[in-house]
């Protein structure tokens, strides 16, 4: 495998993509020697058709606001890989999603899914439509504009959508019932479902657990745990939550949350009544963080800053792409930080990669430390397939057990010789072996 070539002609075949190239040459860099030392794989051109999307959905959708004005937006569904199961993976609604972002979350996901051990393919999707500010109705008429185009290529055996940013219990129900409605069938074609039809319980804490997890996981390797730790979360999404909650449940202190606005400063650390108001201002569709400072004492807001500029012995990026930059990195290096886990998928641009492995400190990238969402949308189709319904305890077992096998896995794949586990290495390296020798046993299709 030549790197600089294949991402050459990767730009020239997509140019200006730079979160899907970005994505890309991560993967390539880490897997280059693995991949060189098995040509059987160079031999069925397993990287240049692991790079392509097996296919792109683009649509238009229509729909009306409550005032009657029109709107049109783009909608996107990419199914990237299908060796290892049916295409999985979330739908973003946020007015920055274009083709870049979708294909590099696809991306990932497929290495993601991979590494759950579960069988699911790894795809994405959304639209740039904005649900900030809009109305439930609004929303409605969205989601079933959107879903009137992509029923057609979805289905429990070939393609299952679930959540991401912008994409919440609600929106997944208002797609749920115009896909039933269609199709004429009540099944799992949809994974974040509610409890009374088809969910899965512990779905939406699911990702921020298992996120937390994992940088237990990793503290563990060192005699370290969460007890007394101070955490910076950014985000106040799903992920974010699931996080919070989490940490605290472990006795870790968490000292901020941030949203598009700023961030803000949790002086004592969160508290249950903190949890209960991150909830509330999720639900208004309104996404800001400032009103949390006037609401509690000892809560600082902070406009336009970064939430990593606070001491913190854990920092659990949450929101999303590159919102931690080299800077951020150095930053929090200087402060002591020992861990840092990404609940979002690649918030951490190259530069601070680099410079947290570097530091030699504790890395976990998204592909590894978030794949407990996906993981149990896939213990929701096991539900699904099976028609019943697994307790939170059995869930939340089987969660915890998965993301200790990732953690092992990249353990397995990312020590080197000094004893250091690059945990982006060991990641691409688990999930890519599983996928190339998937499509190896399946022939040149
Ligand atoms: P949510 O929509 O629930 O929350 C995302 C939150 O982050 C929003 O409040 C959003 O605000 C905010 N946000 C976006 N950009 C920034 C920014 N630059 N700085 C601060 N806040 C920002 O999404 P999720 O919690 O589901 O997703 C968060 C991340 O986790 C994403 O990277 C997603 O891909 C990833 N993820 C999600 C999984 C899931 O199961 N939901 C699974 C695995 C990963 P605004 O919209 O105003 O920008
Ligand atoms: O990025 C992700 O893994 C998700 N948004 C969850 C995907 C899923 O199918 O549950």
């Amino acid at each position: 495998m030549d790197v600089n070539k294949l991402m050459n002609d990767l730009e020239r075949k997509h140019p200006g993509e730079a979160e899907y190239l970005q994505a890309v040459h991560e993967v390539l860099e880490s897997i280059e020697d693995v991949y060189n030392q098995n040509p059987q794989y160079d031999a069925a051109g397993i990287i240049e058709r692991l790079i392509e999307p097996d296919r792109i959905l683009t649509f238009k959708v229509t729909w009306m606001s409550d005032n009657g004005e029109v709107n049109v937006n783009l909608g996107y569904r990419i199914q990237f890989n299908g060796a290892i199961g049916p295409y999985k993976g979330g739908l973003r609604f946020h007015p920055s999603v274009n083709l870049s972002i979708l294909k590099f979350l696809g991306f990932e996901q497929i290495f993601k899914n991979a590494l759950t051990t579960l069988p699911m393919g790894g795809g994405k999707g959304g639209s740039d439509f904005n649900p900030k500010g809009k109305s439930d109705t609004e929303i409605m008429r969205f989601a079933q504009a959107f879903m009137l185009e992509l029923w057609k290529i979805i289905g429990p055996q070939t393609d299952v959508p679930a959540g991401d940013i912008g994409v919440g219990g609600k929106e997944i129900g208002f797609l749920y019932g115009m896909y039933k409605k269609l199709q004429r069938e009540h099944t799992g074609v949809l994974t974040g479902k509610s409890l009374n039809w088809g969910g899965s319980l512990i779905r939406p804490e699911a990702t921020g657990f298992g996120n937390v997890y994992f940088a237990k996981e990793m503290l563990a390797t060192k005699g370290e745990t969460f007890k007394d730790k101070m955490v910076a979360i950014s985000g106040f999404g799903n992920v974010s939550w699931g996080s919070a909650s989490k940490v605290m449940e472990l006795g870790g202190k968490v000292m901020t949350l941030s949203g598009p606005d700023g961030y803000v400063h949790f002086e004592n650390g969160m508290n249950e009544e903190h949890i209960e108001y991150m909830l509330e201002l999720r639900a208004t569709n309104n996404d800001i963080i400032s009103p949390f400072a006037d609401e509690f004492e000892k809560v600082k807001f902070y406009a336009s800053k970064r939430p990593w500029e606070i001491k913190v012995d854990v920092a659990l990026p949450c929101a999303t792409q590159n919102e931690l930059n080299g800077d951020d990195a150095k930053t929090l290096i200087d402060n002591g930080v020992i861990c840092v886990s990404e609940g979002a998928n690649m918030p951490s641009t190259p530069e601070a990669i680099e410079a947290f492995q570097n530091a030699k400190i504790l890395f976990a990238p998204g592909k590894a430390s978030n794949a407990g969402g996906v993981a149990t949308s896939g213990l929701e189709m096991s539900q699904n397939a099976l028609k019943i319904s697994w307790s939170s305890e059995e869930v939340d077992e089987k969660l915890h057990g998965i993301m200790r096998n990732i953690h092992q896995a990249c353990v397995t794949h990312g020590t080197d010789e000094s004893g250091y586990v690059d945990y982006v290495k060991g990641a691409n390296i688990a999930g890519f072996l599983k996928v190339a020798d998937s499509m190896l046993d399946q022939g040149v299709i």
